[in-house]
């Protein structure tokens, strides 16, 4: 009974709250504030008493504007510095701020997959921009990569979970790419994209940043073009699972069932 208690008590401790944002632009190295270049979002207007935590809540409809850039993001209404960046440049987001109650630095808590879009704004106000235009994929990940946490660090390892591990993303406090070298010079929404698998409602963690691309050589033709909300549909199979489905635990740390969902990723 004491020994039952004892548990509770531990696990209540090491339970987080496990929302988050991606509110921060790396770039030149730099970790730049919470929506400094990043579109502000607006709380979730639920009955939730922790303002930070109305923040960070949730979008679970695939279909909702939310989709694109973040809970009523679609609409400028916060100034947003647009970065200057070259093609072919080393960039980033940062998760956070803030942070919730037990969560004392912003990670990505929740086991999923990440991904990078960006979409062209038609003109040069990119804080007009909608983001209704057409977007193509960057980036995709998956699996563990040198950026992935070092479980193995004796500071990470009580963030462990040999159910959640496998995930390159799982816990991290950034993750950082490169705007495909042949990115044709603009101006664009550039969006983190981050999904907590569920079998009903899966969760979307979404922001963009504005960017402007320059590029003054070789320029590309980004494909596929999507149009976002339009890329996920509720329950399908890639991002409508149990990520602790009895298959996968037979084989923790494996990821090789995964398949992203569409679309490919343009390369550049
Ligand atoms: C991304 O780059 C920033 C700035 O150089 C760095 O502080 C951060 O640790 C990097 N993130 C990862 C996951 O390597
Ligand atoms: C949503 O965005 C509009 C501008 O499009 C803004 O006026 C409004 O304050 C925002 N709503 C919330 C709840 O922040
Ligand atoms: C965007 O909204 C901010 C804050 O309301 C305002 O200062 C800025 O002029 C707006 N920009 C455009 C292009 O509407
Ligand atoms: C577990 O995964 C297998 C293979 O992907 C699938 O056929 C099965 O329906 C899943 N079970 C549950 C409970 O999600
Ligand atoms: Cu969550």
């Amino acid at each position: 009974m004491k020994y039952a208690i004892i548990l509770l008590v531990a696990l209540v401790f090491r339970q987080s709250q496990a929302h988050y944002l991606t509110g921060r632009l790396i770039f030149d190295n730099h970790w730049t504030d919470t929506w400094e270049y990043v579109r502000k979002i607006s709380p979730y207007d639920g009955p939730l008493s922790d303002p930070n935590l109305a923040l960070v809540y949730p979008n679970t409809d695939p279909a909702s504007l939310d989709l694109r850039c973040g809970r009523n993001a679609t609409k400028n209404w916060s100034t947003t510095k647009t970065a200057v960046l070259k093609a072919g440049d080393k960039v980033g987001f940062g998760a956070g701020a803030p942070t919730i109650s037990l969560d004392k630095i912003a990670r990505i808590y929740h086991p999923g997959f990440g991904s990078v879009w960006m979409s062209k704004s038609p003109h040069d106000d990119v804080d007009r921009y909608e983001g209704d235009g057409d977007w193509f994929k960057i980036l995709q990940i998956v699996g563990r990569t040198e950026q992935s946490l070092d479980f193995e660090d004796p500071g990470n390892k009580n963030l462990y979970d040999r159910y959640k591990a496998m995930w390159g993303t799982f816990n991290v406090q950034s993750w950082n790419f490169t705007i495909p070298a042949t990115t044709p010079p603009g101006k664009y929404l550039l969006r983190f994209e981050h999904v907590f698998p569920n079998t009903y409602d899966s969760q979307f963690y979404v922001n963009c940043a504005h960017i402007e691309v320059v590029n003054p050589g070789v320029v590309g033709t980004p494909s596929p073009l999507v149009k976002i909300p339009g890329i996920y549909e509720r329950g399908q199979p890639d991002v409508y699972f149990d990520h602790y489905n009895s298959s996968f635990i037979e084989h923790p740390e494996d990821i090789s069932w995964f398949i992203p969902p569409q679309p490919n990723v343009w390369k550049g």
